[in-house]
């Protein structure tokens, strides 16, 4: 088949993202802003590009229509050649099929098979939509190769407190998987699945088929298709990643990502043009920065317009800060306006959202205030610590 390709990636984009809370009520996680320029599926996009994956499915349905129109052709992440592409894949899109959901990761792919099959490939690289790292998954590939392996997962350690969050693997001394759970309530260990998997297609599709004939599967990789290769006695091997990787599932986890940033010489260089994030933004002007401004240990996207003081935080595109107000370990994204006067710490502002003059929100040392995309915040209006302001609500001073 003139086609084929030797491997094809699939990004799951369709998790809900509950945890974001009202980051994610109106649209999907890998949708959410990061980095002042960039949006979470950004990583997983370029990291294909740039490991010379051209085709990538991207699985996407709770909420798709934010993170479909920024995809588009794919023409940023330089997926739109004539022999690959970035592939909006939806399960309610589909003829004769309104309204059924993937039931989970395993499902996801499952009811892609026939897309997969069109490119007949060796290999499936299968990615989570909401994870911060750079990755080269060539490296992966070719690590699978010389073990002669069915599936290869990335792993790497991670604290031990938070162990319980992931999968957990044993390996032999050669890096053959010996053991796997998916988060355990005791782990017996911090090597962890970074749910990022190499899979043999023809072998992996066995299982996929398999596992949408069992009733009882809740048709997900970690819980269900991993164990099952593994228990089915395939070689599975894990691929030691080194270097930075978040996964920016929580609000708080977003917020510090992003704060990782901040810091001079972090783990996360975005400079590095071995490795370009691509991202498809708006056309803005220089960031205009007025003369009563006061900034330290920020990062300021173009289109702002600054007259404020603004620490420690980070500025998305278009962003507009009043006279006499003060930013401190916030994140203010896209189109926020923040009025004269107004207190903003340890917050996070959502795109376009408005805020009037003298408002208090958050408080240093205290939970992350956080205010949803496209809410209003008169003038006057307190928003205390640990406190969550719905996607368009209006909130005005109580009378
Ligand atoms: P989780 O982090 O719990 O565990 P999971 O909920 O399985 O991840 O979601 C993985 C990815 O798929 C996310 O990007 C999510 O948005 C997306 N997704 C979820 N449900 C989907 C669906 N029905 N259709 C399409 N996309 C969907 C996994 C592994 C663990 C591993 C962690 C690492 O199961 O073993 O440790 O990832 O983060
Ligand atoms: P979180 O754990 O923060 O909610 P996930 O991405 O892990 O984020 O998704 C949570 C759960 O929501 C997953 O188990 C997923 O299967 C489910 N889910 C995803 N999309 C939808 C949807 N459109 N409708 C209902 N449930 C969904």
């Amino acid at each position: 088949m003139s086609n084929r390709k030797r491997s094809v990636a699939m990004i799951l984009a369709g998790g809900q993202g509950s945890r974001l809370g009202v980051l994610t009520r109106l649209r999907a996680k890998p949708a959410v802003p990061y980095g002042g320029k960039y949006r979470i599926i950004d990583f997983p996009l370029s990291n294909c590009a740039n490991s010379g994956i051209d085709v990538v499915g991207v699985l996407t349905q709770y909420e798709p229509f934010v993170l479909n129109s920024y995809i588009g052709n794919g023409a940023p992440w330089d997926l739109n050649t004539s022999t690959g592409g970035a592939y909006l894949l939806s399960p309610h899109t589909r003829v004769g099929d309104v309204g059924s959901w993937y039931a989970g990761t395993a499902d996801a792919i499952y009811q892609n098979i026939q897309f997969i099959d069109r490119f007949d490939p060796q290999y499936v690289v299968v990615l989570s939509g909401d994870h911060i790292y750079k990755m080269d998954y060539s490296q992966m590939i070719a690590f699978h190769e010389e073990n002669g392996a069915d599936a290869t997962i990335a792993v790497m350690p991670v604290p031990i407190e938070e162990a319980s969050r992931f999968g957990i693997l044993a390996t032999d001394e050669a890096g053959r998987v010996t053991d796997f759970v998916e988060k355990p309530a005791d782990p017996p260990s911090n090597l962890a699945s970074m749910g990022i998997y190499v899979f043999d297609w023809a072998k992996v599709r066995r299982y996929l088929e398999d596992d949408a004939a069992d009733a009882f599967s809740s048709h997900d990789f970690g819980k269900n298709v991993i164990p099952a290769m593994l228990g089915g006695g395939e070689r599975l091997f894990a691929f030691r990643f080194e270097g930075y990787w978040r996964d920016v599932g929580t609000i708080d986890s977003l917020w510090e990502a992003n704060m990782d940033l901040l810091e001079e010489g972090g783990d996360l260089d975005l400079s590095d043009n071995r490795w370009t994030i691509y991202s498809r933004n708006p056309d803005l002007p220089a960031a205009r920065i007025g003369t009563g401004a006061i900034l330290g240990g920020s990062m300021i996207a173009e289109g702002c317009d600054v007259e404020g003081s603004v620490l420690h935080s980070m500025l998305f595109q278009g962003v507009s800060v009043g006279s006499r107000a003060q930013i401190v370990d916030s994140l203010v994204m896209a189109g926020a306006k923040v009025g004269a006067g107004t207190d903003i710490q340890r917050a996070v502002i959502a795109e376009d959202v408005i805020i009037g003059e003298d408002c208090i929100i958050g408080r240093a040392g205290a939970d992350l205030a956080v205010i949803g995309p496209g809410a209003v915040i008169e003038s006057g209006v307190v928003i205390a610590p640990g406190e969550s302001v719905e996607p368009n609500a209006v909130v005005s001073v109580e009378a």
